[in-house]
């Protein structure tokens, strides 16, 4: 635009809102012809429509493209820009996944007698600042087969260790196992999570370690240490992947939890 038309508009549009306002203007006529060095002559280019302020006789002067011209009625307000607002890249509000299941699965080979398999008491979740929450509840997914099994009530392997003496390392006050206080897992698994009203929300991480119960030699001094395989959930839900953490039972009880 030019500096001539720019101080015009400015005007009309300072002076003559309300009146422009309130003009006629029969939509029937044909637009009158103009040049773009005239006032109230808006012009574009005829390819493409694009405003130009250099459009004499049809013709734009600077590389000779057709273009036209209309007379206006109103001054073209001067459009303010309005800043385009910035584009705030995507944010993932998701919270990270949490970890909140540990599996242990049995795995020996041929499990028998009246306990049979790894045979567990607790399982404590051992986080980095050394304080250990235990197991609180079981899902139902839990497979314990109660068939020659004396231990199987899943229930015996939730909270405090109570076969196994973590102070003196005795078991069953050094008499006989009692079935009641710990589960033989008889080549099942148990899968297991560690909240609860007054633990709190108690998730999984790096750092951590679980600690199998598994009434055995390495626990008690006596009776047999039993394989078993820790998994953790790598999902929020129990319909999550399980990610395998480690094996134990001859001789280390506690895997530690890495690569979540
Ligand atoms: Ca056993
Ligand atoms: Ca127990
Ligand atoms: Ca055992």
């Amino acid at each position: 635009m030019t500096t001539r038309n720019y101080r015009f508009f400015l005007m009309m549009g300072l002076a003559g809102g309300l009146s422009l306002a309130m003009a006629c203007s029969d939509p029937s006529e044909d637009p009158v012809d103009c040049d773009s060095g005239d006032a109230n002559c808006v012009c574009t280019l005829d390819e493409d429509d694009s405003a130009t302020d250099d459009c004499v006789d049809g013709l734009s002067g600077d590389e000779g493209a057709a273009c036209s011209c209309e007379l206006i009625e109103e001054p073209e307000p001067e459009a303010e820009a309005e800043p385009e607002p910035e584009a705030e890249p995507p944010v993932n509000n998701d919270p990270p996944p949490a970890f909140r299941f540990v599996m242990v699965e049995d795995l020996v080979a041929n499990p028998s007698g009246d306990f049979p398999g790894a045979d567990v008491d607790a399982i404590g979740l051992i986080k980095s600042t050394g304080e250990e929450h235990f197991a609180q509840s079981f899902e139902e997914d839990t497979d314990i087969d109660c068939e020659g099994n004396l231990a199987c009530d899943a229930n015996s392997l939730l909270g405090a260790p109570d076969a196994v003496d973590p102070a003196t390392g005795t078991c069953f006050g050094g008499g006989q196992p009692d079935a009641s206080i710990f589960t033989a897992l008889n080549a099942g698994f148990v899968i297991v999570q560690f909240s609860s009203v007054e633990a709190g929300d108690v998730t999984i991480e790096n750092g951590d370690s679980v600690h199998v119960y598994e009434v055995g030699g390495t626990e008690c001094g006596r009776f047999d240490d039993d394989a078993f395989r820790v998994s953790v959930s790598v999902a929020d839900a129990i319909t999550g992947d399980f990610k395998v953490m480690g094996e134990g039972g001859n001789g280390t009880n506690i895997v530690p939890v890495s690569g979540l």
